[in-house]
């Protein structure tokens, strides 16, 4: 396909509430878009970088560095015989940055799929019309302020309660969430906050039943997570530590998790992350869609993403109001009794909303097409 121009685009979102993890506290959300023109079609990625490097190495500056220097330049360089299934393969000599590239290669799998009126859901695989939905609650300053929040979750119809934990914000707020609520689907996510050496405190979760612990060790430390597993009951999850489908059949091979969170954004694009799913399915491995906070853009192919087959745990796939009063789209995502909608139109199916875009624009930089 013929790309006649590719833009830059950065907007801030104000958070309905302050979102706190292990690694920080935020209360907007600053986001980078690429649109990619053609002269069939528009496509957009959001790229999922966060503005301090503290979940991963990239921030939205070391995104829109590498996309402008590096990665648009080797996709443009290939012509028209541009095609999404090929961006992966273009930009790999490209070491790392993949957050960046899954936002270019988002962009232009969606222009394709526009132009060619077919959904992104149906082009991934998607099997399911709607998928249940889950939240992740941040940390908060006291017990009361969680179960308030937790309560308010539950009230919505969320099928599933992540809370995030640090050391010393851990086994009492299980407890008190357990104890208030009973048996809900919960889960835990330390973002990387212990050590091995923690093994034994971690293993006082073991009489919550929880459904996963989340990365509880740094992402490098995959022979820590593996250890980790025979000393707790709780079934280990990871994110940060699986990079690629490589790195997940590595992870399962030594037991280093039961369960895989999926960012396309932490893979390098959905097309990849496609495969991590087909590599845990093979493996018996359940999956579940994770989330960075995106707008309806990305949360539009997250829910695709989560509508395959192996993607079988509620996902970070919650409503557009968990985290923003407007949306840039111009439906945003409702619960529907504890789900939320695939959608089915062309592309990623959602449009952005041009005037709502604008008034949450920063700045937009235009890249120049030969
Ligand atoms: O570890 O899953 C995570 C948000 C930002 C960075 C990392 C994570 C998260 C979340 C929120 O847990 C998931 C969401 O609802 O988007
Ligand atoms: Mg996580």
């Amino acid at each position: 396909m013929k790309v006649t121009a590719i833009e830059l685009r950065r907007i801030r979102m104000p958070l309905v509430s302050p979102f706190r993890t292990s690694f920080g506290t935020q209360t907007s959300r600053g986001v980078l878009l690429v649109r990619v023109v053609t002269p069939e079609a528009e496509g957009w990625g959001e790229c999922v970088a966060m503005e301090e490097p503290l979940y991963s190495y990239e921030d939205l500056e070391t995104a829109a560095h590498v996309l402008r220097s590096q990665l648009v330049p080797r996709v443009l360089a290939v012509g028209e015989r541009l095609t999404a299934a090929r961006v992966g393969h273009v930009l790999e000599k490209v070491k790392g940055h993949p957050m960046a590239k899954a936002a270019l290669e988002l962009a232009v799998l969606d222009a394709e799929l526009r132009a060619a009126g077919r959904s992104f859901g149906d082009s991934i695989g998607a099997v399911k019309d709607t998928v249940p939905a889950g939240v992740s609650v941040g940390i908060m300053d006291s017990i009361p302020e969680l179960l308030d929040a937790v309560d308010g979750y539950l009230e919505q119809g969320y099928v599933r309660i992540k809370l995030k934990i640090e050391p010393g914000w851990d086994v009492e707020p299980v407890r008190a969430v357990r104890e208030r609520f009973g048996d809900i689907g919960l889960q835990v996510d330390a973002n990387t906050a212990y050590t091995l050496g923690d093994a034994r405190h971690l293993a006082k979760l073991d009489p919550f039943e929880l459904l996963l612990i989340e990365q509880p060790l740094p992402e490098d430390d995959v022979r820590g997570h593996a250890e980790l597993a025979t000393q707790i009951r709780t079934p280990v999850c990871l994110d940060e530590s699986i990079t690629s489908a490589r790195s997940a059949a590595d992870a399962i091979s030594i037991g280093a998790c039961s369960i895989i969170n999926i960012k396309a954004g932490r893979v390098g694009g959905y097309l990849e992350a496609v495969r991590v799913h087909d590599v845990a399915q093979a493996n018996g491995i359940p999956v579940w869609c994770g989330g960075m906070l995106e707008t309806g853009l990305g949360r539009a192919a997250n829910v695709a993403l989560a509508a395959l087959p192996g993607f079988v745990l509620p996902g970070d796939t919650s409503a557009s109001d968990r985290y923003y009063r407007q949306d840039v789209t111009t439906a945003p995502f409702v619960l529907e009794d504890g789900h939320v909608r695939v959608p089915t139109g062309p592309g990623l199916g959602v449009e952005p909303d041009p005037e709502v875009l604008g008034s949450l624009t920063e700045s937009v930089e235009s890249l120049a097409v030969r």
